[in-house]
């Protein structure tokens, strides 16, 4: 997968791109990412990117033109692939969405900063907004970092072969069991015993009831749509009784 950035700030995006799972993948030729500085495409005397809304108002627009020479020369002569546009308007960003981009063949992640992007260019070059929730940010740049690293999680090779993006939080809709490492006593907090057994089934079945019991006290809106069979609903209305129980 190929996703290309169209930013004002490409020197934001170095270190990130560069560290971790995202490095590690970019250095394994798995994704190929890369940041297009759309100042060098100004044709304005001092290489400006934004200007004055008309009508007025507090703050600058993104100005057209060079986002649309910048665009195109991202997409090179036979793009295929999604051209996105990182904003509060947009849907927002989730799992099945992030699946559904790791499969194209290519990304384009344009970046507004200030006020936004002169309409027109956004009519002409963009395909899908999208928002990574409900809040304001300075600029896209950290919506498109947030996108590249969820979508990538999808990208086979990326995650280590033992990691599966599908066995993680959200995947079946429900958060996570407590993960523990050595020492097994820390200052008389101790590790729970199951995990020291060695029995897989029990240990499974125990992390499955703490995923409920995580999801059912920290996010109830999700079990709705979790995928969940007998045995889960039979714990659920265990742990729902021993809640009542404890009041
Ligand atoms: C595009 C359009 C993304 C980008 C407008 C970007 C939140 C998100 C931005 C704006 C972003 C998200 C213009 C919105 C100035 C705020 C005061 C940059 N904010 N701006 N307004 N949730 N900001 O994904």
């Amino acid at each position: 997968m190929k996703i290309d950035i169209l930013t004002i700030f490409p020197e934001m995006f170095q270190s990130v791109l560069s560290s971790s799972i995202i490095g590690r993948a970019r250095e394994n030729g798995l994704i190929d990412v890369q940041c297009t500085d759309i100042r060098p495409f100004s044709e304005c005397k001092h290489k400006n990117t934004d200007d004055y809304p008309f009508g007025g108002g507090a703050g600058m627009v993104m100005l057209a033109q060079p986002i649309h020479d910048a665009m195109a020369a991202a997409m090179g002569p036979d793009f295929h692939g999604k051209r996105i546009y990182l904003g509060p308007r947009g849907q927002t960003l989730t799992t099945g969405k992030a699946r559904s981009l790791a499969r194209e063949e290519e990304l384009i992640l344009l970046c507004g900063h200030y006020e936004g992007v002169d309409q027109r260019a956004l009519d002409t070059c963009v395909d899908e907004e999208i928002s990574i929730g409900d809040y304001i940010l300075t600029g896209g740049e950290l919506a498109a970092m947030v996108l590249t690293d969820c979508v990538a999680r999808f990208i086979p090779g990326v995650l280590g072969s033992a990691e599966s993006p599908e066995e993680e939080s959200f995947s079946d809709g429900l958060l996570e069991y407590p993960q523990y490492t050595r020492p097994r006593d820390l200052d008389g907090r101790c590790v729970p015993e199951v995990l020291l057994s060695g029995d897989h089934a029990k240990i499974r079945a125990w992390r499955r009831r703490e995923s409920l019991a995580a999801t059912a006290r920290l996010r109830p809106d999700l079990l709705a749509s979790a995928k969940l069979d007998d045995q889960d609903l039979k714990i659920l209305k265990e742990l729902e009784e021993s809640c009542f129980s404890e009041s």
